[in-house]
């Protein structure tokens, strides 16, 4: 990307464009070039943003949740940014299309700004595309950044590491502590809900999660929640609001470990470019792959110390 391109979208974010915030958004999306060098223009805007992360199995209710938690922001003048995270591929399609159809009210609100982000198999991954636009959402001035993503398998793990604090939502047919305890979902949340509380069982898994969680410090909290009951989703965002409070030093060192996490991923997906880059120049190399590797490993690398 050229610099005049860098150096208009910069100035059109400052300005507040939001075209030019969704063109970022791409890039980053897209581990475009330049990306990099426009966030390092940009950071000193960034560290506003309360950014929460919703996490949970699929049809938990997590949309559900992230449509009354923008409604109740805005009641605030708040300004909303959501990000919906697909880890899995762009062929998906329908969660994120019901996700359109439950957040389409607020679809008009410049105040509100909702995107789906799938890095399709990018180099880099969905964890740095993910970070770079919450940066990018940040420096653009949203108060709140919500990040929902499914949690199946690693994606609601790299979430975390990007979030204040974690909104985890389970629903009663989730089954018992045990296998709570074996999903590793316990590790992730600073607050739990056991929504869609209208079905049976959600007072015993809200005791058993209570239980399992008691020794880790601090607690997190464990509330009942249902879509026709909106003084219980206040209560959710309320105690997200709450923990990066209460527990601003903790918010403070998830911050920090966050910042070297960027630049850690930043330089190693470089570095992954820059060695398959060699191999693909080096195919010869292959003939005896030891010698060729201590060909790479002698060779002058401009990262080398
Ligand atoms: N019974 C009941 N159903 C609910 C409640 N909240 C949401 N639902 C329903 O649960 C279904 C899934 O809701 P979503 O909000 O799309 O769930 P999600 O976790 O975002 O789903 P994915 O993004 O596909 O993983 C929808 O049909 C909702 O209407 C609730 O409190 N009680
Ligand atoms: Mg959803």
């Amino acid at each position: 990307m050229s610099a005049k391109t860098q150096e208009q979208l910069l100035e059109g974010v400052q300005k507040g464009d939001l075209r030019a915030l969704s063109r970022l958004i791409s890039w980053a999306e897209n581990r475009e070039p330049g990306t990099e060098a426009v966030l390092a223009k940009l950071y000193s805007k960034i560290g506003k943003a309360r950014v929460f992360g919703i996490t949970g199995p699929p049809g938990a209710g997590k949309s559900t949740l992230v449509g009354h938690f923008i409604r109740l922001c805005r009641e605030k003048g708040e300004k909303v940014a959501v990000v919906a995270v697909d880890p899995v591929s762009p062929f998906t399609g329908g969660a994120l299309l019901g996700d359109r159809i439950r957040l389409s009210e607020h679809f008009n609100d410049p105040g509100v700004f909702i995107r789906s982000l799938s890095t399709r198999g990018k180099l880099g991954g969905l964890s740095l595309a993910t970070r770079e636009v919450v940066h990018f959402l940040d420096a653009f001035g949203f108060d709140t950044i919500l990040l929902e993503t499914v949690g199946v398998g690693q994606s609601e793990v790299e979430v975390r590491k990007i979030a204040d604090a974690t909104l985890v939502v389970l629903v009663p047919e989730w089954g018992d502590g045990v296998q709570a305890l074996k999903s590793g979902i316990l590790e992730i949340g600073d607050v739990f809900a056991v929504h869609k509380a209208d079905r049976e069982g959600a007072d015993r898994i809200a005791g058993e999660l209570r239980q399992a969680l008691s020794e880790l410090k601090p607690t997190p909290s464990v509330l009942l929640s249902e879509e026709k009951k909106p003084e219980s989703v206040a209560a959710l965002l309320q105690a997200l609001r709450d923990f990066t409070e209460a527990q601003a030093a903790k918010v403070a060192g998830r911050r920090q470990a966050a910042r070297a996490a960027t630049l850690a991923e930043l330089v190693e997906s470089r570095v992954l470019e820059q060695a398959r880059q060699w191999v693909a120049a080096h195919t010869a190399a292959a003939a005896n792959p030891y010698d060729g590797f201590l060909k790479f490993d002698a060779a002058q690398t401009p990262w080398k110390a």
